[in-house]
C-alpha cells in the first residue's frame, strides 16, 4: 500500500512532490535511480528487505551545529517561540517528508518529539500531546513506528550516566523517561524499543565501580523488559552497541560484548541488537562483522544504516553512500533471516555545509539507491558467483567421516592426536582471499 501524502496546515517542502523511480539513466537528483519499492529481488519486494526508517533527531532536530559553530540550516518548522507549537510544526514537517520520500517507518527519542518540561509530570504531559497527534498522522498516512527510545544522555543530570549513574536519584529519572517512552512506543504500535547507552560508560576507572555499574544496567534493563511485557509491548527490545563517544569507554562496546552481557543477565530472549555502521568502524570492526556475529547468535535485530569516516575517530553519521560497503552488508542480510520486525534506520545527518532543505531529500534518496544497488549486486553474487559454494568447500573435511564425528563431539583430544600421527603432515590449502575479493568487484 502506497503512503498517502500527509500535509499539515503549511507545506514545508513546497516544490518537492512525492519521489518517483526514474531508473539509472535519470539525471534528476530528486528521483530514485535504483530503489524500486515493489520490485522483487531475492524473493521479496525491495522495501521489505530494507524497511527504511527516518531518524527524527537528525532529520528534523539537527540544524547543523557542532562544537565549533552554531546552526547552518534554517528549519522552517523551528520558527515558533512556543516549544509545543514548534514540536507540532515539526511533526507536520516530518510526516510531509516521510510521505513525499515514500519511507514507511520512523524512529524517535522522547525529546525529539516533545520538549522536556520543568518536572517529570510536565514532560510526560508534553510527550502525550505529541504522541496523540503522531497517532493520528500515522493513521492518515500509513507510516509506522520502527522504534521508540528515550534520550537519557542529553540532559546535564545524566553527565555521570543514566542507569549506571552512581547516584540512585538520577537513575529514577532515567526510569521515568524510559517508562514514558515505552508507553509511547506501545501506543504508536512500534515494533521495537531501543536502548543506546549514551552515557553508560566511564572516563576513568579510578572513580568507577565498573562491576556495580554493569549490574545496575542489567537490573535496569530487566525491569524495563518486565514493565514493557506487562504493559502491552510485544516487540523486540534492542541494544545499540558503541565503543566510545561520548564516554571514553562505553559499556555496550560492540556486538560481542553486548551478546555476552545479554546472556549474563538472561535478557537474550527479549533483546536483540541494533547495529550501527559508524559504531562498528569506531570499534575497529567492519559492519559486516558486527552483523554476522549478531545473526550467528540469533540476535540480529535492526540496523542504523549510516557510515563513518575510516580516517578519523568520530561518529560522523554520514549517509551511506559507498556501494562496496552496501554490497558487503547486503550479502550478510541476504544470508540472515532478514530484519523484520527490525529495519534500517538512517541515523545519518547531512554535512553542516549542505544547507539547502532539498539536500535532506537528496541525501536520503542517495542512500536508498546505494542500498538498492547493494541488494541487487549481492543477490547476483549469491546466485552467480559461486562464492558461497567456494566458502562451504573450505570446510568440506568436516562434512563427513572423522571431521563430522569431531563436530558431533565424538572425538577426544587423544584420539585426535592419534589421527595426526596416522595422517601425517596436511596438504597446504590456499585461502584464495584475492579470488574472493576479485569476485566481489566483478559484480559491482
Ligand atoms: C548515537 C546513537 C543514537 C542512537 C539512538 O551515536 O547512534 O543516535 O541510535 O539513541
Ligand atoms: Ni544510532
Ligand atoms: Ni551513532
Amino acid at each position: 500500500m502506497a503512503l498517502k501524502l500527509t500535509l499539515g496546515k503549511k507545506e514545508y517542502f513546497p516544490g518537492i512532490k512525492q519521489i518517483q523511480y526514474e531508473g539509472p539513466g535519470s539525471k534528476n537528483p530528486l528521483a530514485f535511480k535504483w530503489y524500486q519499492p515493489d520490485a522483487v529481488v531475492a524473493g521479496k519486494p525491495m522495501k521489505e528487505h530494507f524497511r527504511f526508517a527516518i531518524a527524527y533527531w537528525h532529520t528534523f532536530c539537527n540544524a547543523g551545529s557542532d562544537p565549533f559553530g552554531k546552526d547552518t540550516i534554517d528549519f522552517p518548522w523551528d520558527a515558533s517561540s512556543d516549544p509545543i507549537q514548534a514540536a507540532k510544526d515539526k511533526l507536520d514537517a516530518a510526516f510531509e517528508f516521510f510521505t513525499k520520500l515514500g519511507v514507511e517507518f520512523y524512529c524517535f527519542h522522547d525529546r525529539d518529539m516533545a520538549p522536556e518540561g520543568k518536572s517529570v509530570i510536565e514532560s510526560e504531559k508534553n510527550l502525550q500531546i505529541l504522541i496523540d497527534l503522531a497517532k493520528e498522522k500515522q493513521k492518515e498516512s500509513g507510516v509506522k513506528l520502527l522504534w521508540g527510545t528515550a534520550n537519557v544522555f542529553g540532559h546535564r543530570r545524566y553527565m555521570n550516566g543514566a542507569a549506571t549513574n552512581p547516584d540512585f536519584h538520577v537513575l529514577t529519572h532515567a526510569a521515568a523517561q524510559v517508562k514514558a517512552a515505552i508507553d509511547a512506543t506501545v501506543e504508536l504500535g512500534g515494533g521495537n524499543y531501543v536502548f543506546w547507552g549514551g552515557r553508560e560508560g566511564y572516563f576513568t576507572l579510578l572513580n568507577t565501580d565498573m562491576k556495580r555499574e554493569l549490574e545496575h544496567l542489567g537490573q535496569f534493563l530487566t525491569k524495563a523488559r518486565d514493565y514493557g511485557r506487562q504493559n502491552g509491548f510485544k516487540g523486540t527490545f534492542l541494544i545499540e552497541p558503541k565503543p566510545m563517544e561520548p564516554t571514553k569507554h562505553q559499556y555496550d562496546f560492540d556486538s560481542a560484548t553486548v551478546i555476552s552481557f545479554l546472556k549474563k543477565f538472561g535478557l537474550e530472549n527479549d533483546f536483540k541488537l541494533n547495529i550501527e555502521n559508524n559504531h562498528a568502524t569506531l570499534a575497529g570492526h567492519t559492519f559486516a562483522h558486527e552483523v554476522r556475529l549478531a545473526a550467528d547468535n540469533g540476535l540480529l535485530g535492526s540496523l542504523d544504516i549510516n557510515q563513518g569516516d575510516p580516517y578519523n575517530g568520530w561518529d560522523t553519521d554520514e549517509f551511506l553512500h559507498d556501494v562496496t560497503e552496501s554490497t558487503l552488508l547486503m550479502l550478510e542480510i541476504l544470508q540472515s533471516k532478514g530484519l523484520a520486525p527490525g529495519g534500517m534506520n538512517f541515523d545519518a545527518k547531512n554535512r553542516r555545509s549542505s544547507s539547502d532543505l532539498e539536500d535532506i531529500f537528496i541525501a536520503h534518496i542517495s542512500s536508498m539507491d546505494t542500498l538498492a544497488r547493494g541488494l541487487i549486486i549481492a543477490d547476483k553474487i549469491i546466485r552467480e558467483s559461486g562464492l558461497l559454494e567456494m566458502r562451504k568447500k573450505r570446510y568440506a573435511s568436516f562434512d563427513s567421516g572423522d571431521g563430522a564425528r569431531f563436530e558431533k563431539g565424538e572425538l577426544g583430544l587423544a584420539q585426535l592426536r592419534d589421527m595426526a600421527v596416522k595422517l601425517g603432515e596436511p596438504q597446504q590449502m590456499s585461502a584464495k582471499q584475492e579470488l574472493y575479493e576479485s569476485l566481489i568487484n566483478q559484480f559491482i
